[in-house]
């Protein structure tokens, strides 16, 4: 619909363009005006969240203003824009980042204290918006950051879940899961009641013959509406206001069905808009593991419909040839979530567009890129064929022609490896037969990249090393994750991101990171150190009382923090960690008070979600709770060790553990963990890590340098000689190990009944971890920063070398490589504020 104003009235626009306040009187107004208005409340009802929704509302307007130019900009210079698919973006709070990025924090600081307010109360009252599971939707929203941040015409698609992450309570030493039902009052959002798309599911597909050509027509099954809400994204110390959409889901056709509300069948109207909703009601709670669900598919392909449709919407305005396609639109699918995309444009470009499939196959492998985030066997997707015939039955038949194409290019290649096609072909021949999303991606997207070094070789060399023979290596590259400095040290560390700005010619290594080697001239200065170590102190100061306030234990701040917070997973080890916990209680307990006395204390920190269904993982969260239990009120022990379990690991509370640690545990088994983005911001929070040979732990070490970090434990390439041994030679268990598992079983720690499946997993099933093989490493590695931790002068300098050496970890690089060597794109240069 043709709805732009004519030119002889838009002079009257014009002349009355919005002004956003530069100032604390104008900050105020704004606020007051809200609360009076919009919020319908005055000075005599106004408490802290009516605060928190009138400042983001004022800040809300100002970055609407921004995202509207941005977006005439990017429209007006059509130059190629990237569209960043991910089912997940764990965003955490919006409002200080957003008063950070606009940079007028100082100006709502002053301008809430005039009118009774903390800012930091006032930030407080933001709910999280968590619509992710962990490091792959945490890392979409760090991309969000850099690419407005660098200029980049650049949109995120997703999907509004009525329910987030679900929050964590634990009760008896058990995690109970509570609804995030986050969207009650949402200021960051704008609902587009004007942007829908209707999604077509089931029906069934016919040959029709138009002008002479034979075409496939799907048709009938049933129509879901996917409706629009924007969230917009602020660059930093940019005006570049970027978009991300997010659709929920809703019954075609209005409210209900009134046919069957004048009929009388009033429940059923409803339970059909419910069903519709549906769709859109949950972000299922898995991290690095699928579980299959039919309506997790219908969730992919309705977040993919109605983005490929907008996206093609968009192109079609600027009226090019269909072959200009890949110059225009890039398209990275975030894991295999979205890789119906690829389907759905093949699709829309010879059904409905009428194009030729060879042609259409061009354009549609010129646009995608595919990363891949894992390497673990049950975290990669797969569809059984009949669910996807039953749903998208056209789909399915154009995933055959798909891969009935690339076979035959395989067979034409390798004619003597005849079972070169069962291994790579997109069907799996199995009962019943699945379609394998991740050969699918890489059959249609033109690149391929994992998300560190060694990540992206091992998918070279394992899961996709056919592909390799088929394509050619260039084909699969590596983006080393990162993260975004702005948050993960500005915005959670502002004490320090001051110090660094002090010794580091200002602000500007918050967008050029490299700028932090300049820290490095700095080590040996006495003040600088004392200073770090202050603000190092003060953030743990901060954390105790949050423990002291949420599980009412007392720790001190002069312990050494250490650290172990992300999704609890078998691979990620958690238990490693406990069963080294209880191995320092044991230690402690067979001293003399003397020797007790020459002990470091410390606090051992756990936090992190078990997926509701992974029963293990829940059982590891117990035995962190059962032993914090009987330590932390242990007499002998006193503060040489308390163990605590952080509930409801988030992002906000990141931002908090973050800055507080001492050393953070990254120790996964040699191989697993694909990347990791927390090991980089507790680096860059001046903290150390222990870790072993994984993922970007490696580059980390090759930045920072070996005696800046903790490595401990068996590499990636002996583990799978070592796991074929425990199967197949005798097992033997590690004796220290094995003390503590007599002692878990003589119930020290409670019930061990509760926690005999989790030894046995080690004693009996194979130890397919390598928890005993690399048990006496780790606790070495532990001695290792014990010792030290005692000499805080050293301690304190190698944080600060390490902290200088961080700038290759800035999400920004990231960005920079894949708009080079991935979207070639380019930023659009802009104004400033
Ligand atoms: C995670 C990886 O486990 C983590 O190492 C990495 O830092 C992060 O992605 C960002 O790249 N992977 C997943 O969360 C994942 O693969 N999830 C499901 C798709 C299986």
């Amino acid at each position: 619909v043709e709805a732009s104003i004519p030119e002889p009235q838009r002079e009257a626009w014009k002349r009355n363009q919005i002004t956003s306040f530069v100032d604390k009187d104008g900050f105020e107004q704004e606020v007051v005006r809200h609360v009076e208005t919009t919020l319908a409340r005055s000075m005599f009802n106004c408490d802290e969240i009516a605060a928190y929704s009138a400042t983001s509302l004022a800040f809300r307007d100002r970055l609407i203003t921004h995202w509207n130019k941005t977006q005439q900009r990017q429209t007006y210079r059509d130059t190629k824009r990237v569209y960043y698919l991910s089912l997940e973006f764990l965003m955490g709070r919006a409002l200080d980042n957003a008063m950070l990025n606009v940079g007028l924090k100082d100006i709502a600081k002053d301008g809430l204290s005039e009118l009774g307010f903390r800012i930091e109360d006032v930030i407080k009252q933001e709910h999280d918006a968590a619509l992710g599971n962990g490091g792959l939707g945490r890392l979409a929203a760090c991309f969000l950051d850099s690419l407005a941040t660098l200029n980049y015409p650049a949109w995120g698609y997703g999907l509004r879940y009525r329910y987030g992450i679900f929050k964590q309570e634990i009760i008896d030493g058990y995690q109970v899961e509570v609804p995030d039902y986050w969207l009650d009052f949402n200021p960051w959002e704008f609902p587009r009641h004007d942007v829908t798309v209707d999604i077509q599911f089931f029906g069934q597909v016919s040959k029709k013959t138009i002008d002479g050509k034979s075409m496939c027509m799907w048709e009938g099954g049933e129509i879901v509406q996917a409706v629009a809400y924007d969230v917009p994204i602020p660059g930093y110390d940019t005006s570049t206001t970027n978009n991300l959409r997010l659709w929920s889901s809703k019954a075609s056709g209005g409210e209900f069905d009134f046919q069957k509300f004048n009929s009388g069948d009033y429940e059923s109207s409803v339970a059909e808009q419910q069903r519709a909703e549906t769709i859109s009601a949950v972000l299922y709670p898995n991290d690095n593991l699928e579980r299959g669900k039919e309506l997790r598919l219908k969730q992919q392909y309705f977040w993919v419909a109605a983005s490929l449709y907008d996206i093609v919407r968009r192109f079609k305005k600027s009226k090019r040839q269909w072959k200009e396609f890949p110059d225009q639109v890039a398209i990275q699918l975030n894991d295999t979530h979205p890789t119906l995309a690829i389907v759905e444009l093949q699709r829309i470009l010879i059904d409905i567009e009428g194009l030729p499939w060879d042609d259409a196959w061009e354009i549609v492998t010129s646009t995608f890129g595919y990363t891949n985030h894992t390497v673990l066997p049950e975290a990669l997707e797969k569809w059984p064929v009949g669910l996807v015939q039953h749903l998208l039955p056209r789909h399915l038949q154009i995933i055959y022609d798909i891969n009935l194409y690339f076979l035959q290019g395989v067979e034409k290649a390798f004619p003597d490896d005849r079972d070169m096609l069962r291994r790579v072909s997109i069907i799996e021949e199995s009962q019943p037969k699945m379609v394998r999303m991740a050969f699918l991606a890489i059959v249609g997207s033109h690149k391929v990249n994992g998300v560190a070094e060694l990540h992206s070789d091992l998918i070279k060399t394992t899961i996709f090393k056919d592909f390799v023979k088929i394509y050619g290596v260039d084909k699969f590259t590596n983006v080393t994750n990162g993260i975004t400095p702005r948050r993960w040290l500005h915005q959670a560390n502002p004490r320090l991101s001051e110090l660094i700005a002090s010794r580091c010619g200002g602000n500007a290594f918050l967008t050029d990171l490299t700028l932090l080697s300049q820290l490095e001239r700095h080590v040996d200065d006495k003040q600088f150190r004392k200073e770090w170590a202050e603000i190092k102190y003060a953030n743990k100061v901060r954390l105790a009382k949050h423990i002291k306030d949420t599980t009412g234990v007392v720790v001190n701040p002069a312990s050494l923090f250490d650290v172990q917070v992300k999704r609890i997973h078998e691979y990620k080890r958690q238990q490693l960690n406990v069963f080294g916990v209880i191995h320092r209680y044991l230690s402690l307990k067979a001293m003399t008070p003397e020797q007790r006395k020459k002990q470091l204390p410390r606090v051992s920190i756990f936090g992190g979600k078990a997926a509701p269904g992974y029963w293990m993982a829940k059982q590891i969260i117990h035995l962190v709770n059962s032993v914090g239990a009987v330590v932390n009120k242990d007499e002998d022990i006193g503060d040489l060790l308390k163990v605590i379990f952080l509930e409801d690991y988030n992002v906000s509370k990141a931002e908090m553990i973050c800055p507080a640690s001492d050393i953070s545990e990254h120790i996964s088994t040699a191989g697993t963990e694909a990347s990791g983005t927390s090991n980089m911001k507790f680096v860059l929070n001046g903290g150390l890590i222990i870790g072993t040979c994984d993922g970007a732990n490696i580059e980390i070490t090759r930045e920072v340098g070996e005696s800046n970090i903790f490595l401990f434990g068996n590499l990636s390439e002996d583990v799978e000689d070592l796991r074929h041994a425990h199967t197949y030679g005798s097992h033997t268990i590690d004796p220290d190990l094995d003390k503590v598992f007599n002692e878990i079983e003589k119930g020290t720690f409670g019930t061990p009944h509760d926690f005999s499946a989790m030894i046995a997993a080690v004693r009996h099933h194979g130890d397919y971890y390598l928890v005993s093989d690399d048990f006496r490493s780790y606790i070495e590695a532990h001695q290792l920063v014990d010792e030290a931790y005692r000499n805080q002068d050293d301690w304190i300098a190698k944080c600060i070398t390490a902290v200088s050496r961080m700038g290759f970890f800035t999400s920004d690089r990231c960005i920079e490589e894949y708009a080079e060597e991935i979207w070639n794109v380019e930023p659009l240069a802009v104004d400033r504020h």
